[in-house]
């Protein structure tokens, strides 16, 4: 029988995942669950025929320079695929995959979360229980925003974003988006959404704006310190896509000055380091890069990761296959 394929899997995975690429695969695993270093990163490129890194992994260009002749499929665990060089592992002729559509729903709930959590002042609420500071209810005190009958721009009308969109509107908001293309007429229909070509003219128009498209050259800060200046001082912004979209010492500026009134982040700019600024201000609430953190969705991304590989050593093209236009 044919060889099986080195697999080297960089982070520690679910149990049931490891055990089933045991069974199909020769697989490397990480049992430390630390990030691989940079040498073993290329030790890895060098020897495996399939590479399965996550977000922590930067597969640039450097390492994939030091690929060894039989890497043909870089698996990656994860949505974003801004960790890998896409374009040089393409020229390469080196496959890249990676796992939509298991963590669209998840994403969407925890953007709910932050959407809710910054406006009704979620985490200042806990912090005064905690410490104590709790002195009785008062009908001025603690208020926060409602966001229904809001307008939410979504940036990024992929799946994410259109997940979230359903979940806004059944909170009551009104839809509104920016993206690249315009979706089709059934879906803004069903969404009652309302495309916005220009992203400054929505921008300056909106309640609440959500961060759902992916890092790309294209889109590294977006939101620059011009455009959060056309945001309303009452706004709110929520990012679980990636923090490079946001220019985030601009944000810390305009939270500062109060022009805008809040943010609720899950990404940014330099994980795992978050600017102290950020954690001390009351405007925020913070979560660390917990988007898809489901037990039932890390499986699933797992299962997805499974199903790339065997597709693509059984000789067809992957399912979840990224080319460098999809960029
Ligand atoms: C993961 C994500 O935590 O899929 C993505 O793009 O950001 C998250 O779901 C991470 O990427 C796993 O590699």
């Amino acid at each position: 029988p044919r060889k099986k394929p080195l697999v080297v899997v960089t982070r520690k995975l679910p149990d049931v995942v490891e055990t089933r690429m045991r069974e199909l695969f020769e697989t490397r695993l990480n049992e430390a669950d630390r990030p691989l270093s940079q040498a073993e990163l290329v030790e890895a490129v060098k020897t495996a025929d399939v590479v399965v890194p996550t977000v922590t992994d930067r597969i640039d260009s450097a390492v994939l320079s030091q690929a060894g002749p039989n890497l043909k499929l870089i698996a990656n665990f994860g949505n974003g695929v801004d960790n890998i060089d896409v374009i040089t592992a393409n020229n390469r002729g080196i496959t890249v995959t990676n796992t939509p559509g298991v963590l669209t729903e998840d994403t969407a709930d925890m953007t709910m979360a932050l959407m809710l959590g910054v406006p009704r002042r979620i985490a200042e609420g806990i912090k005064v229980l905690e410490h104590g500071e709790w002195g009785g209810w008062s009908p001025t005190w603690m208020l926060g925003r409602r966001i229904w009958g809001k307008r939410l721009g979504i940036i990024g009308m992929g799946r994410i974003g259109q997940a979230v969109a359903r979940r806004a509107k059944a909170f009551g908001m009104s839809i509104h988006y920016h993206n690249r293309r315009r979706v089709s007429e059934a879906v803004e229909e069903s969404l009652e959404a309302t495309y916005w070509e220009s992203l400054d003219q929505m921008l300056a128009r909106m309640d609440v704006v959500s961060i759902h498209c992916p890092h790309t050259p294209a889109t590294y800060h977006l939101l620059s310190a011009r455009r959060l200046k056309l945001m309303k001082p009452e706004a709110y912004i929520v990012n679980t896509a990636r923090g490079e979209v946001i220019d985030e010492a601009a944000l810390i500026r305009q939270l500062d000055a109060g022009q805008l009134a809040g943010a609720g982040l899950d990404v940014f700019e330099h994980e795992p380091a978050v600017n102290p600024k950020l954690v001390a201000s009351n405007k925020v609430v913070l979560l660390p890069h917990m988007g898809s953190a489901t037990v039932e969705g890390r499986v699933d991304m797992g299962e997805k990761v499974i199903i790339n590989i065997k597709t693509f050593m059984d000789g067809h093209r992957p399912p979840d296959r990224v080319l460098p236009s999809m960029l």
